[in-house]
């Protein structure tokens, strides 16, 4: 059987003649999972649209589509094309499991929430010749799971070709999260073993690894383990947790002992009240300093993330964000505007108050208002969006940020990360399109290394 797994490109990742680094960033991880299920007779390819062409002159047996929300238009575009060409199409991911009835109508079978009881099982049908329109499972496990088939992965196209996720979910219900549609019949947050892990991050060559988990500190039982395994495997890592959980004991201790360097944080807002109408009531304003004191201080560099847009924001909220993350040097940061995604508490609720504008998935992207704002204008939000992004990556900004560092290697650090990071589009552009982004990883390795405090 010929299997083409596709990962349409993002739309704001279409059609430029260089893209930010950000999208070259992770392979597919979650297209090669699904490829370890195929059979050793099976012939598979993955093309990932944000880093090569995806050429429509094909008929495989069976085409396997992930939809994100900002590249379902284009996901539907190439269903219906391989439909036409006599393929069968399957699609599954974020966006699917929130629609299904919209992406019904360009697959022929669709796959929701995680994949790893369902796939099989169509796979199985689909070799009989009688597939089922929809296959979704509760049953929740990474037991047993194949060998990811990293070995399809074009790695040189990647900056970080060993990203690694091993755990699903997280133990968390914020109303702005896929995670609750997602994983809705079944558990909504669980991991690997801590010896399946080590065993995978032990195959991975190179020094740097990034956990794409959403909370990879969230089992406070496995994460414990799991950094204790690490320690000595000379690796350095980044990944992602939560303000609660980086104070949470030793576990921070351990983390940087195995090699984390970097961490993103959901601090999302400096307005408790504003967390607490969408259930991020585990995030505590006051701690927010304590946290990131506890990173710097043991040379974690931060990238933090926020919201704009919830109801209790008001037109100051833009200037008084930035200057907060600056004044406390942060290394990076991502804004967005609160986007209700289908089928997440805040979009029915939204969606019940009549408040969401429109259903033009394209402009759900975090970058766009979507709904109608408690007392802002579209236009207020968005270009306070663009002027935060504009003042936090401003030089004296990095600048004063950097400065705020004690130790002199940490400003230098910073300084260089951030500018590396956000100031070098076109120099990306350059690299991604010589295909020579495994040239910037020793790097990217130096400049993450630093020293442990
Ligand atoms: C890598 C990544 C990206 C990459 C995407 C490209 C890529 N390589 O995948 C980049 C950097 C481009 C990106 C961009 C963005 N991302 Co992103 N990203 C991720 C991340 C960290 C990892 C994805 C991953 O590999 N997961 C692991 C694999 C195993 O899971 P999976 O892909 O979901 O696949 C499983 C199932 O979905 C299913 N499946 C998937 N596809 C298919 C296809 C078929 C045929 C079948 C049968 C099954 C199936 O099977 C797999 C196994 O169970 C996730 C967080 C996460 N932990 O998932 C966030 C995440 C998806 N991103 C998120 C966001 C917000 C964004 C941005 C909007 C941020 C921004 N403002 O720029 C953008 C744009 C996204 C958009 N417009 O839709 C959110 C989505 C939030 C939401 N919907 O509620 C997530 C969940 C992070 C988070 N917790 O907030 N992202």
């Amino acid at each position: 059987m010929r299997v083409k797994f596709i990962l349409p490109a993002l739309t704001e990742a279409r059609g430029r003649s260089w893209r930010p680094v950000k999208y070259s960033l992770f392979p597919p991880l979650g297209l090669a999972t699904l490829a370890g299920y195929l059979d050793a007779g099976d012939e598979a390819v993955i093309i990932d649209e944000h880093v090569e062409p995806l050429e429509l002159n094909d008929a495989p047996d069976l085409v396997a589509i992930e939809a994100y929300i900002t590249s379902a238009g284009r996901s539907y575009e190439i269903a219906d094309f391989y439909r036409k060409a006599g393929s069968y199409v399957v699609m599954g991911g974020l966006h699917v499991t929130s629609v299904p009835d919209e992406a019904l109508l360009h697959a022929d079978s669709v796959v929701l929430g995680p994949a790893e009881e369902a796939w099989p099982r169509f796979l199985s049908d689909f070799r009989e010749g009688r597939a089922s329109r929809v296959y979704h499972s509760s049953e929740r496990t990474l037991a047993g799971l194949p060998e990811i088939r990293r070995d399809l992965i074009k790695k040189r196209n990647y900056l970080v070709p060993n990203s690694i996720v091993v755990s699903r979910g997280c133990p968390h219900s914020c109303d702005f999260c896929y995670k609750d549609n997602f994983f809705r019949d079944g558990k909504s947050f669980y991991t690997y073993t801590v010896d399946q892990a080590l065993a995978e991050i032990g195959a991975l060559k190179g020094r740097h690894l990034f956990f794409l988990d959403d909370n990879i500190f969230g089992d406070r039982r496995f994460a414990s383990g799991l950094f204790s395994g690490m320690r000595g495997m000379r690796r350095i890592w980044q990944g992602a947790a939560t303000v609660g959980s980086v104070l949470d004991g030793d576990l921070l201790d351990l983390a940087v002992a195995s090699g984390l360097r970097s961490l993103f944080i959901g601090f999302e807002s400096l307005d408790q009240a504003g967390m607490l109408l969408h259930g991020k009531n585990h995030n505590r304003v006051e701690e927010y300093q304590k946290a990131i004191k506890a990173l710097h201080s043991r040379g974690v560099m931060i990238n933090a993330s926020f919201v704009f847009g919830l109801d209790s924001d008001t037109a100051g909220v833009f200037d008084s964000t930035v200057d907060w993350a600056v004044a406390n040097g942060l290394e990076t940061a991502t804004f967005h505007i609160l986007t209700p995604y289908p089928g997440t508490g805040v979009f029915n609720r939204y969606s019940a108050e009549g408040r969401i504008l429109h259903r033009d998935w394209d402009l759900y992207d975090t970058r766009h208002v979507v709904f109608r704002h408690a007392s802002m204008s579209r236009e207020t939000i968005e270009a306070g969006y663009r002027r935060a992004y504009e003042k936090f990556y401003m030089w004296k900004n990095i600048c004063r940020s950097a400065a705020s560092k004690d130790v002199l290697f940490d400003k230098i650090r910073h300084f260089v990360y951030t500018g590396c990071w956000k100031k070098f589009d076109p120099a990306w552009g350059l690299i991604i399109n010589m295909k020579r982004l495994n040239m910037a990883i020793p790097p990217l390795e130096h400049i993450l290394e630093g020293k442990a405090h």
